[in-house]
């Protein structure tokens, strides 16, 4: 582990608190330029995606890339498919550069089930990244063939199959979504004990359904495509295990409410919008399971119900993670503390506009709606008047969120490093963190969430800055 002692140069402009590295006690990832080369291409591969939005004939396949229609659809798909081809190996590559990362640089006296469980949540992140991502990564490479060589992959007329497309698609884009949840649930790992001033519920069983999560959710793929005319048999494999995937989501909500339970709570904005999360990311999830059941799903398929669901996972989940991050590592980036009663107004504005928004289009997909339209029938406009209303509450709240968090910016940086009382190893530094991290060797505890030894200084803080 490289620790640089004696360094004294803060680079306190910027915030380079990388949490993965912090809390496993380094101060770099293995590769180094490898992970350079990941921020170049995801720069490029967002350019290029920018560039294919606002060329003449934009894709007119939606982002799934159905064939035949976007081998045969004469739009930009070629300039939109480049650019989630540059994308894939930016993610591939980090996914690759955290595992390494994990493995070799952690602190030498810091086994594995004393790594916090944000972490965790990445280590299992970057596997997901790392062997689903290749399989889109060639599914566009045989797109690309299909339309400028015409091989008949594809076509049923030369032996090819088009549900054979669906299939590869899938098999990157279900696991994708854990991609991206799955670090939200290790952001709420790590906020929950702290303000429950409480080691975390089931620490072991949090990080296997991490890992679980990653491996079961890997088999899942074709619950998106129960209406496509696979066989029985596929279709109840599939239910099935769509069921069995829901387990670990379960026993991470168990172990969050176990861990308030008699815990001496303090309510901050970061453990509020925590509590936002689980709520928003438990209708989500139990949501899914109504799509997993393939007799509901073939009523609902590609309706609104659909879009309902997956907002509440992708949004009320992930989403409402990225806002309790902000709030919970915005002290540690930058060294200042905003308005914790301008956090609560926002949080609650973004919190009530988004039930607005989307509970209207799980009725609105019962009643059959479908989805990817932009019109639609006048029994459907009472429903769709109020997902309105909800989306102007939540760009209020969320304008609101980040220029109550731009503001804190100008105030004076406040000394102190430990505004949470938080015991893992990124409460240890200086906010903002130096450049290499740590100025001396970092303590590894024997437990990450052992809060035995905090004193509790917490009352006189409550008020925020
Ligand atoms: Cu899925």
């Amino acid at each position: 582990m490289a620790v640089y002692p004696g360094s004294q140069t803060y680079r306190t402009d910027v915030p380079v608190c990388h949490n993965v590295l912090v809390s496993i006690g380094t101060d770099d990832v293995y590769f180094p330029k490898l992970n350079l080369l990941s921020w170049y291409l995801y720069m490029a591969g967002g350019v290029v995606a920018i560039i294919s939005l606002f060329s003449d004939g934009f894709a007119d396949t939606g982002w799934t890339f159905y064939v035949p229609f976007s081998i045969s659809t004469n739009t930009n798909v070629s300039t939109a498919v480049f650019a989630a081809f540059i994308l894939g190996f930016s993610s591939m590559l980090t996914g690759l550069n955290f595992i390494t990362t994990v493995h070799k640089m952690r602190d030498k006296a810091m086994g594995w089930l004393q790594i916090p469980l944000f972490t965790w949540s990445l280590y299992a992140t970057a596997w997901v990244q790392l062997l689903a991502t290749p399989v889109v990564t060639i599914t566009l490479v045989l797109v690309m063939m299909e339309r400028f060589f015409n091989v008949g992959l594809f076509d049923p007329a030369r032996g090819g199959d088009p549900i054979l497309y669906q299939h590869l698609f899938w098999m990157y884009s279900h696991p994708a979504v854990y991609i991206m949840i799955l670090p939200g649930m290790g952001v709420i790992s790590e906020i929950i004990p702290v303000f429950a001033r409480k080691s975390i519920f089931g620490y072991k069983a949090i990080v296997a359904s991490s890992l679980a999560i990653a491996i079961a959710g890997s088999l899942v793929w074709a619950h998106h495509m129960y209406t496509s005319g696979m066989s029985d048999t596929a279709v109840f494999v599939f239910s099935l295990l769509t069921f069995v995937v829901a387990i670990p989501s379960a026993i991470k909500v168990f172990s969050w409410v176990a861990t308030l339970y008699k815990g001496a709570i303090q309510m901050t904005p970061p453990l509020f919008l925590s509590l936002c999360f689980i709520y928003l990311f438990s209708v989500g999830g139990l949501t899914g399971l109504v799509l997993g059941a393939a007799g509901a799903n073939i009523h609902v398929h590609d309706t609104h119900f659909v879009v309902a669901h997956f907002h509440f996972t992708m949004f009320g989940g992930t989403g409402f993670a990225f806002f309790a991050a902000l709030h919970y590592w915005w002290p540690k980036m930058f060294g200042r503390m905003y308005d914790f009663k301008k956090a609560y107004i926002a949080a609650i504005l973004v919190t009530g506009g988004f039930m607005f928004h989307y509970v209207p289009m799980f009725i609105l997909g019962l009643q059959g709606m479908p989805r990817r339209y932009y019109d639609y029938l006048p029994q459907y406009a009472q429903g769709n008047f109020f997902a309105g209303f909800g989306a102007l509450f939540m760009i209020l709240g969320i304008g609101l969120m980040m220029a109550n968090l731009f503001v804190s910016l100008r105030k004076k940086r406040a000394m102190e490093s430990n505004p949470w009382g938080g015991v893992t190893l990124e409460w240890t530094i200086p906010s903002p963190p130096p450049l290499h991290n740590f100025v001396q060797k970092p303590s590894i505890m024997a437990y990450p969430y052992d809060f035995s030894g905090v004193v509790d200084t917490r009352a006189d803080k409550s008020k925020g800055a």
